[in-house]
């Protein structure tokens, strides 16, 4: 997780638990605040064994995210969130191995990322887009950002 406490952006990163199964994620999900339930600023991060949720790890420098935006005291973030994860977690894609972890940042206008490998793997990266518009019912467009640039790359 992300806490939000100190100066330094990489200080604020808390590893708090690991898990193999839906199962053990289903656990550790009843003992944890929701999103919604976590201070401004802060974030939760999931990602693969091995894979630190920065820019800078081997396995997302040459990435980046799709986000997912949520308007001002969206009552639907948890819901999203959850539904996000298990759909990783699940590998309900069909290119799931490009998948690095997925992040909600809770703000004002909070954010979902789901964090890929590649920025050259174009068709992994629509499978994936408009899988999570499909199953997580988005009617707005999403857009992907390479980590190393502000700008978009793809809008769908
Ligand atoms: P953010 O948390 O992704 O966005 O990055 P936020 O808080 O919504 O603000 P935005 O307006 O910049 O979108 C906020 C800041 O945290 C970045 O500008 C970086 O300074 C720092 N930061 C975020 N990430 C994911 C990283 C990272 O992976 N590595 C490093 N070094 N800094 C990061």
């Amino acid at each position: 997780m992300f806490t939000n406490k100190y100066k330094s952006w990489e200080k604020n990163l808390v590893k708090l638990a690991t898990f193999d199964t839906v199962e053990d994620y289903w656990c550790l999900y009843h003992h944890m605040k929701t999103p919604s339930e976590l201070e401004l600023g802060q974030d939760y991060s999931i990602f693969k064994e091995g894979i630190q949720p920065t820019w800078e790890d081997d396995a997302n420098i040459r990435g980046g995210r799709w986000l997912i935006g949520f308007e001002k005291n969206n009552s639907h973030l948890d819901n999203v969130w959850l539904f996000t994860v298990l759909l990783v977690i699940g590998e309900n894609f069909e290119y799931s191995d490009e998948i690095c972890g997925v992040v909600v940042s809770v703000r004002t206008k909070s954010k979902l990322g789901v964090w890929l490998k590649n920025i050259g793997n174009k068709k992994a990266i629509f499978e994936i887009g408009n899988r999570l518009k499909r199953q997580l019912g988005i009617d707005e467009r999403i857009k992907f950002h390479n980590h190393d640039k502000p700008q978009n790359m793809y809008t769908i």
